[in-house]
């Protein structure tokens, strides 16, 4: 038996980095029948068949897992925007950072192609809600230099919607890449999907990123009870309000004496990001807590 780490899963397969060479991996049934799946990141051990091939026999404990993208044990989740062809919903971001917040996960937003576009709006939302916030292009490189030191040692996986640049950006940072990058062509300016599978990529600036599909509708997997429970507490310019409340229970959606609410009229939280928790409150509303959720 061996351990490594999986590097990369298509078509059933999960590609083994042992540190010495990369084995190809199929899963053992047992895991199909507990529902789990091996995710890219997943240290593994593995049982070698010999001519390079093997068996993940078992998933070692995780730090995290996510199911958009499917990943795990990573440092940070890098958000990838843009302001134009396609342009970002933020609630699409809001989205994926409540469920990072809810798994204890760091969060980049970059928002690229401000060649075309400076992307102020959502510059705006993200820094006032103090995230880390960058503006790059990967066409003209401009701003990767302030990325790199971000990512440096670190295991980042970059989600985003499809087309907005997440091959490119990897492409830019290191000119062995040549990862394929689709067109964004039709009037939506919807990505092609042009990246089909997970995989982590070991730069020369010393970071590992692991690319994956680009989402183009709102997954409702990850929506579970924990989320519903603990929503208000995921948006975290929302924590220094939660205790000012009138009522104990308040949902700061519509409650008078609400702190929340009183601080998304003083701008002190930005009224973007509280309509994206209302959309985030309705869509959990349904949840009822006898409702298992799958993991
Ligand atoms: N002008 C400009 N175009 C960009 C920039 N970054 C990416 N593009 C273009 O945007 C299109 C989509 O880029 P991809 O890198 O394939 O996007 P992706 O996010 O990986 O998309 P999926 O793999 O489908 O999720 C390509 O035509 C790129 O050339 C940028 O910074 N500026
Ligand atoms: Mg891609
Ligand atoms: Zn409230």
């Amino acid at each position: 038996m061996s351990e490594g780490r999986i590097q990369k899963a298509l078509s059933g397969f999960y590609y083994v980095d042992t540190g010495t060479e990369i084995l190809t991996c199929r899963a053992r049934g047992k895991f199909r029948k507990e529902g789990i799946s091996p995710l890219v990141g997943d240290r593994v051990e593995v049982r070698e068949l010999g001519g390079g091939e093997g068996f993940v026999e078992a998933i070692l404990p995780r730090k995290n897992a996510f199911a958009r993208p499917a990943v795990a044990n990573i440092d940070q989740l890098v958000v990838i925007a843009s302001g134009a062809i396609p342009k970002t919903d933020p609630f699409l971001i809001d989205r994926v950072v409540a469920i990072a917040a809810l798994k204890g996960c760091d969060v980049i937003i970059l928002l690229n192609k401000c060649d075309l576009n400076s992307a102020d709006d959502l510059y705006e939302i993200y820094r006032a809600a103090g995230f880390q916030t960058l503006r790059v292009s990967a066409q003209t490189g401009e701003g990767l230099d302030e990325l790199v030191p971000l990512i440096r040692g670190k295991l980042s996986a970059f989600t985003g919607n499809s087309g907005v640049g997440k091959s490119s950006i990897l492409n830019a940072l290191d000119p062995e890449f040549h990862l394929q990058v689709g067109e964004v062509s039709d009037a939506l300016g919807r990505g092609r999907h042009t990246t089909r599978h997970v995989e982590l990529y070991h730069l020369a600036c010393g970071a590992e990123v692991v690319d994956s599909p680009g989402f183009s509708s709102f997954e409702t997997e990850e929506l579970n009870l924990e989320l519903k429970h603990q929503l208000p507490e995921t948006f975290r310019e929302f924590r220094p309000y939660l205790n000012d409340c009138r009522f104990v229970g308040c949902s700061h959606t519509k409650e008078k004496g609400c702190a929340v609410l009183e601080a998304v009229r003083r701008g002190g939280i930005q009224k973007s990001r509280h309509a994206s928790y209302l959309r985030l409150y309705e869509e959990l509303k349904p949840l009822k807590d006898w409702q298992e959720t799958k993991k």
